[in-house]
């Protein structure tokens, strides 16, 4: 049996969709988590100097979808065939602009950070979301972005929302964007999900 470790603070972020790949696929992983004063002194020891990182028995491996298609390639929900694996990929990289952009909003200045927030919110989102939505009224989306079961862009898409729900103080960003909101119920209300969502802690603070 493989030895799964993720590295991590204690927080959801980057990290939790590839808590949800290990949920989804009922698969056990444990984890090392750090602290914020903590990083400056273990980051030479992760391959690309950053975090989430994930150990497969003892080798490490860094970037969160590099992570999270290896863990749904191995699992099961990276797609049927090469071209559904390209249309997952494809749904992750357009939420990777979430991301990309989130890390903007948190490196820069502290003193601009809730300038860089609010533009984060009011432009980056909608337009990721409305590409996203557009996807879903096109082939090959069904229940879930690719097909009618959960693959790894439906778990980045989920957690992705999360982080935007957090730094928009609880509002639902999905509000005007119904096709992604039930997507997002539809993923919630998967038994196996449901059932991490219903005991995982709650998201660190961001304001930091
Ligand atoms: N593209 C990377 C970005 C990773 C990233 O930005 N990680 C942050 C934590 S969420 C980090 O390690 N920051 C500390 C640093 O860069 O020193 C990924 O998707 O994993």
């Amino acid at each position: 049996m493989v030895k799964y470790v993720l590295h991590y603070y204690k927080a959801q972020g980057r990290a939790e969709s590839i808590r949800l790949a290990f949920k989804l696929a009922g698969v056990e992983f444990e984890e090392v988590n750090f602290t914020f004063s903590e990083w400056p002194e273990i980051k030479d020891k992760y391959p690309t100097q950053q975090t989430p990182a994930l150990e497969v028995d003892g080798k490490m491996l860094c970037q969160s979808k590099t992570i999270l298609r290896y863990l749904a390639k191995e699992f099961g929900f990276q797609g049927k065939t090469n071209l559904e694996c390209a249309f997952i990929n494809q749904a992750m990289d357009v939420v990777e602009d979430i991301w990309a952009e989130a890390n903007i909003v948190f490196q820069g200045p502290k003193e601009s950070r809730a300038e860089r927030a609010a533009h984060f919110l009011k432009e980056t989102v909608p337009l990721v979301y409305a590409t996203l939505e557009r996807s879903l009224t096109m082939e090959p989306a069904g229940n879930f972005f690719v097909g009618n079961s959960i693959t790894a862009a439906d778990l980045f898409f989920f957690t992705a929302v999360d982080f935007v729900n957090v730094l928009s103080k609880g509002a639902n960003s999905l509000e005007k964007f119904p096709k992604l909101d039930a997507l997002k119920r539809r993923i919630a209300a998967n038994p196996k999900i449901a059932a991490w969502l219903a005991v995982r802690p709650p998201e660190i603070s961001l304001s930091g």
